[in-house]
């Protein structure tokens, strides 16, 4: 049996989370965490409506403590998205923060509102008296695909554990960190990374609540050692640490800058070093494997690399005809493919795409890359074209082609993805409009905002081209190589 918060079971006054100016030691989190976990201890599954909050930080903690399956749930899920969640994971069970509005689909589940008020420090708890298997089902976080639905990937507590404890290694993680983030709580980077991982350390999380340059310097000049982000927002302070010495200071103070989720170009991470003589360094990961690899806090500088495998991690490089290239070599493309604890254990309710997932007992990325001679994986691209990262958000093409066709006025839909200084890639919607109908076709606006409305927001095309026809072969299937040209 592994304990995943052995500081939670100490109870001590050491700081632990903290959003704007509301903060809870581990002896408060305790207090209110072990109340609620007992409360639901008997639900099968429960949605956690995930907003950037002490609330969802304390609910996912609860059903950690109970052994009862959370599903973090974006808070900005459009309507067709979630109703595809809450059916597919069938929670028992919603938390919410009191007083928050939710959608039809999930105001119909029972709800437990989370209220956190923080307990005097002499409260002193008893110790959770129970911690669940290694193997139990953890949380259910929902990750796109290139067609269909998003998929739940079911992560055991094994996992959680494991990826957390090689992270400590590689970072030199300790209960003397202050993370400094601003991510999303739905998904692993924000949440098992963001959240979990200070607290399994017994060091302390300052969630910042929306991203911005300036919440990032007030956090590193407090007492911010670490910072955790995705390029998009390594590239807005990489831009500003150029022309802002406060911010540029801020940066040189933290112990270490972490990225991921998608690949931070080289000039970004110039840029920073070039500011804040500090460097970023990267790590991989998946939602269905968590972390697989990372430059280590301790190694020679790494930038444009993922690092090495992470302990207990194995990672082979697989050529197209699916066997396995030379650790040697050192130079051949090939897929990623991992095997280790860090692994998920299927996807929900989907047994085909599990098994069409593995290799024998390897997990097929479709990352594509190289070892190079020191080492160390250089991602160089994907195996599917189909497949999405804006803003560090994975977003399949097909997905949003179902959302689009299902808008009146849009006859034929295909969705591409075009560099984007920004956002790493900017979805791109080519359109045939539906000429049978009488009515005016649906403007590039409009179809944005309906893809927001039924997926999510960073799902929405940014650019909408409006075509007479799409490029297509002979069988049929949309040449989306022939779009952009
Ligand atoms: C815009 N908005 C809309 C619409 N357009 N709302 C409704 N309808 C519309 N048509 C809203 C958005 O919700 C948002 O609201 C605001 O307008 C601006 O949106 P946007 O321009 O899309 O984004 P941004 O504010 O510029 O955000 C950039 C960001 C964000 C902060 C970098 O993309 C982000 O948080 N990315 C993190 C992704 C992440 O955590 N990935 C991890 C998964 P509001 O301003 O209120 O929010 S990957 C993972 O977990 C693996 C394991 C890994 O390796 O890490
Ligand atoms: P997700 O499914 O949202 O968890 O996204 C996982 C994907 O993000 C991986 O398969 C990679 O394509 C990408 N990714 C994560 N970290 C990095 C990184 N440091 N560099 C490049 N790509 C990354």
């Amino acid at each position: 049996m592994n304990v995943l918060f052995p500081a939670l079971r100490d109870a001590s006054t050491a700081p632990a989370l903290r959003f704007g100016d509301r903060a809870l030691s581990y002896r408060q989190l305790a207090a209110v965490a072990g109340p609620l976990a007992e409360r639901i201890g008997a639900e099968t599954r429960v949605a956690i409506w995930a907003t950037a909050t002490l609330e969802t930080s304390v609910g996912v903690i609860s059903a950690l403590l109970a052994g009862v399956p959370a599903v973090p749930v974006n808070p900005k899920i459009g309507e067709s998205e979630l109703a595809h969640i809450v059916a597919d994971s069938a929670p028992s069970l919603v938390l919410a923060q009191s007083g928050v509005d939710l959608p039809d689909a999930l105001a119909a589940l029972p709800r437990l509102d989370v209220e956190v008020i923080a307990p005097p420090e002499d409260a002193v708890p008893a110790p959770f008296p129970y911690e669940p298997g290694d193997e139990s089902p953890a949380l259910i976080v929902y990750t796109s695909g290139t067609t269909g639905p998003p998929k739940g990937v079911v992560l055991p507590r094994r996992a959680i554990a494991h990826t957390l404890d090689a992270l400590e290694d590689a970072w030199q993680w300790t209960a003397d960190d202050v993370l400094v983030h601003a991510l999303p709580l739905f998904h692993v980077h924000g949440l098992i990374l963001g959240i979990l991982g200070p607290l399994r350390r017994g060091g302390s999380v300052h969630h910042l609540g929306r991203f911005s340059t300036e919440a990032v310097a007030r956090g590193l000049s407090a007492d911010g050692t670490m910072l955790f982000g995705v390029p998009t927002m390594y590239h807005r302070l990489a831009v500003e640490a150029g022309e802002d010495p406060v911010l540029a200071k801020a940066l040189t103070r933290a112990r270490l800058l972490v990225s991921g989720s998608a690949a931070l170009p080289l000039t970004d991470h110039e840029r920073i070093a070039a500011a804040s003589g500090r460097r970023v360094i990267e790590r991989y990961g998946m939602t269905e494997t968590l972390m697989n690899t990372s430059v280590r806090a301790d190694s020679p500088d790494a930038a444009g690399t993922v690092g090495v495998p992470l302990p207990g991690v194995y990672v082979r490089l697989v050529d197209d005809a699916g066997k396995a290239i030379a650790d040697s070599d050192g130079e051949t493309v090939g897929e990623i493919q991992v095997r280790g604890p860090n692994l998920f254990v299927e996807y929900l309710n989907r047994p085909d795409a599990t098994a069409a997932a593995f290799d024998g007992g390897w997990f097929r990325t479709g990352d594509m890359a190289i070892r190079d001679a020191t080492g160390n994986y250089r991602i160089v691209g994907r195996k599917a074209t189909d497949l999405i990262k804006s803003g560090g958000y994975k977003i399949g093409a097909g997905e949003i082609e179902n959302a689009l066709l299902a808008h009146p006025g849009v006859a034929e839909a295909a969705v591409t993805a075009e560099p984007d200084e920004d956002l790493g890639e900017r979805i791109v919607a080519w359109i045939v409009a539906e000429s049978r109908t009488d009515a005016e076709p649906p403007s590039a606006q409009e179809l944005s905002d309906h893809v927001a409305r039924q997926l999510a927001p960073h799902k929405r095309p940014r650019t909408v081209h409006f075509l007479e026809s799409l490029p297509r072969n002979d069988m049929g299937k949309i040449l989306k190589r022939e779009l952009h040209a």
